[in-house]
């Protein structure tokens, strides 16, 4: 018991002037480990009477639990004077100026292209893609304008070779999306992408731009869902006193074909410098989809009709925030770019 005791005695001084966790968890580990003085003490045990062995376990047990509660009581205040040490030395000077992470904006075309979306989805259209790099045949044949029709100098198109080429408008998509639904309506799709032309660049034209292609084939479809459906287009677009006018035109894949005019929301109608003071701006083209075009793509002209629009994105852009030379678009000015945030 003494022994214990003793034990006890010198265990609790070690505790007492111990600096560090590492040698309070060396002095835990001898006190109370399989091969300290503690278990060597208890050896003793075998010689003892029946009387002894109990109240020798009582005290050696009280010497245990007394060791431990020393020990862990060093360990929190060891912990919390390592936690204060290391609060002193690791001081924080808030008053420093932080370094702010530039924030990225969204651009201007990627902000109009999701307008877009928004809207005809929410009108019960699906978003369709078309490669850039296009056939001969999606892009002229089956948009009825084949070898030699004059229609294929509208648009100068860049050549890959015989029958490849860059996409020089969206309408492709069209064709492959009818002959992907072998001649069964309703279709409802619009497609945003890049297009490419051998335009000469100025303030606005480039020989790489975006549009958006609008198809809607079903039954009964008439001139007067194409007009009210561009209207939506308009008021949402451009705001809700938007009017718009249709005037005559041509394309090869539409029959009648219309240019469709906005009235102007600068000057509301009034004329300015940004309608060219005519209180219209021109926006896009669009028509009731021609009968051959139907039949080419595997659509029955008797039973099914359609309407097709194709929206120039840049256009649309420069016109909703008064940018004034297309070239802005492409640039990588960050001064531009900035300018332009999402609204969610
Ligand atoms: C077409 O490309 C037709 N495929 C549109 C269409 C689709 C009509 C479906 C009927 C039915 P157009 O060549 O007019 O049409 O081009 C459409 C729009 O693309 C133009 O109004 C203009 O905004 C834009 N655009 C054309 N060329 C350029 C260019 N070089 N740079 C920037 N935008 C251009």
């Amino acid at each position: 018991m003494d022994e214990l005791l003793k034990i006890k005695e010198e265990a609790l001084d070690k505790i007492s002037v111990c600096t560090s966790l590492k040698d309070l968890n060396d002095l835990r580990v001898f006190y109370l480990g399989k091969k300290g003085p503690m278990q060597a003490a208890m050896k003793s045990m075998k010689d003892m009477t029946k009387e002894e062995r109990a109240s020798f376990g009582q005290v050696s047990n009280k010497v245990k639990q007394d060791i431990t509660k020393a020990i862990e009581d060093k360990k929190v205040a060891l912990e919390e004077a390592e936690m204060n040490e290391k609060i002193k030395n690791e001081k924080i000077d808030i008053t420093l100026p932080s370094t702010t992470l530039p924030l990225g904006s969204i651009h201007p075309l990627s902000m109009v292209r999701e307008e877009l979306e928004d809207l005809f989805i929410g009108m019960g259209y699906s978003v369709a893609e078309g490669p850039e790099v296009e056939t001969d045949h999606y892009n002229f044949e089956l948009m009825n304008i084949p070898a030699g029709h004059p229609a294929r100098d509208m648009t100068d198109t860049f050549y890959i070779n015989d029958t490849l080429l860059m996409r020089c408008h969206t309408s492709p998509v069209q064709a492959r999306t009818m002959l992907k639904a072998q001649g069964k309506g309703p279709i409802k799709i619009i497609c945003p992408g890049k297009t490419y032309r051998r335009d000469d660049d100025d303030a606005t034209h480039s020989h790489q731009f975006s549009q958006c292609e609008g198809l809607v084939i079903d039954k009964n479809i008439t001139m007067a869902d194409l007009k009210g459906t561009l209207e939506l287009f308009a008021k949402k677009m451009f705001g809700e006193k938007r009017e718009i006018r249709l005037r005559p035109s041509y394309f090869p894949f539409t029959e009648p074909s219309v240019e469709v005019d906005i009235s102007c929301h600068n000057c509301d109608g009034k004329g300015c410098p940004m309608c060219k003071y005519t209180g219209w701006i021109e926006v896009l083209g669009a028509g009731m989809v021609n009968p051959k075009v139907l039949e080419m793509c595997g659509f029955d002209p008797e039973v099914y009709q359609g309407f097709a629009f194709g929206i120039g994105l840049e256009r649309v852009a420069m016109l909703k925030y008064g940018i004034d030379n297309i070239r802005n678009f492409y640039s990588d000015d960050l001064r531009f770019l900035n300018q332009f945030t999402r609204k969610d």
